[in-house]
This record gives C-alpha cells, structure tokens and sequence, in this order.
C-alpha cells in the first residue's frame, strides 16, 4: 500500500499520524525506518540493506526512542520482531517464561526438559489435552528455535 521508493501512499500514513503517538512495529527490513525518514527526513534514522544471504533484515534499529515530530505528534521506530530474541535464555528455561506452562512443567520427567521432543513431557500432554491453546505452544516453540539458531554462532 505505500512505497517510499514511489511516494506512494506517504501523505496519506502523514496525515494519520497527527496529534498522535505512532509506534512502527514489524519485520525487520520491512521498511519501517525508511518511511519514517520520509515522512519526517530530519530524523534520518539507520535503515539497512537486506541481507541476500538470509533474506532478513539486517539489524539496524537497535533501541526503541519516541521522538516528537510535531506539536502532539510522536514517532517511535522499534527493532524489527526477528530482533526481539529471547537473549540470554537457555533453551530449559524459556518454559517457565510462559505462565500457562507453570502448573506443568514440574510433571515433566526430565527436570532439563525442553518440551519439544522428550518422552514424558507434562506440557506436551496439556496440549494434546486442550489445558495449553496450540498458539502458544507454536509461540514457543518458535522461541526456541531462535535459541537453537544463536548457539549456532
Ligand atoms: N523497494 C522498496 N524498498 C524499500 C522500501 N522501503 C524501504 N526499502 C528498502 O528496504 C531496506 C530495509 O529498510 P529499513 O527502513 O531499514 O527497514 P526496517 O528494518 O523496517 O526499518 C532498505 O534497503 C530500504 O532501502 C520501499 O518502499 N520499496
Ligand atoms: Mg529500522
Ligand atoms: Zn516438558
């Protein structure tokens, strides 16, 4: 719907964002910065190529700032999702950040359980017996591979 290659679309996102706070959230490489700078060029935010190799964005916008652009008009420019890695996290641990795990995670039969693929998986069974919804457990297991993806570096 918009192009910043084009103009296309651009004044009428400027004319929405008006006495408002704006938050830009999205993939990486999606072109959020990039708009940004369109709309508002004295920011002139980072904005990266895409990376041919992995077909993501590169990692360009590192901290989230509001930045005001207008009397009552705000801009905040966030990192894209790929960026939002559960960091720091061992893969053993990242159950215990979902709150619907907790009640099951003590029934698992290994206490280093990843609840992925090991026999005798309590959250596994909550799932299979509809007390976990199925989107969060994709959720989870999509954090997870991230984690398996950072221990390749
Ligand atoms: N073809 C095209 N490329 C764009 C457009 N907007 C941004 N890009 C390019 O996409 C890449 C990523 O843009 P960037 O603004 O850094 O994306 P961000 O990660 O969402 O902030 C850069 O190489 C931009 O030049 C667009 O509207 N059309
Ligand atoms: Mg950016
Ligand atoms: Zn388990």
């Amino acid at each position: 719907m918009i192009s910043v290659l084009t103009g296309k679309g651009v004044d009428a996102i400027k004319e929405k964002l008006k006495g408002k706070k704006n938050l830009f959230f999205g993939h990486s490489g999606v072109g959020k910065s990039s708009l940004i700078n369109m709309l508002f060029p004295q920011l002139s935010l980072k904005t990266g190529e895409i990376s041919s190799f992995t077909d993501k964005g590169t990692h360009t916008t590192v901290t989230s700032i509001m930045i005001k652009v207008d009397e009552n008009t705000y801009v905040i420019d966030t990192p894209g999702i790929r960026e939002i890695d559960p960091f720091g996290i061992r893969k053993e641990d990242l159950g215990h950040y979902f709150i619907e795990f907790i009640n099951f995670i003590s029934e698992c039969k290994f206490n280093t359980c990843t609840h992925y693929h090991e026999p005798g998986c309590a959250v596994i069974k909550a799932v299979e017996d509809g007390e976990i919804t199925i989107e969060r457990y994709d959720s989870y297991l999509r954090m997870l591979e991230t984690i398996e993806e950072d221990i390749l570096f």
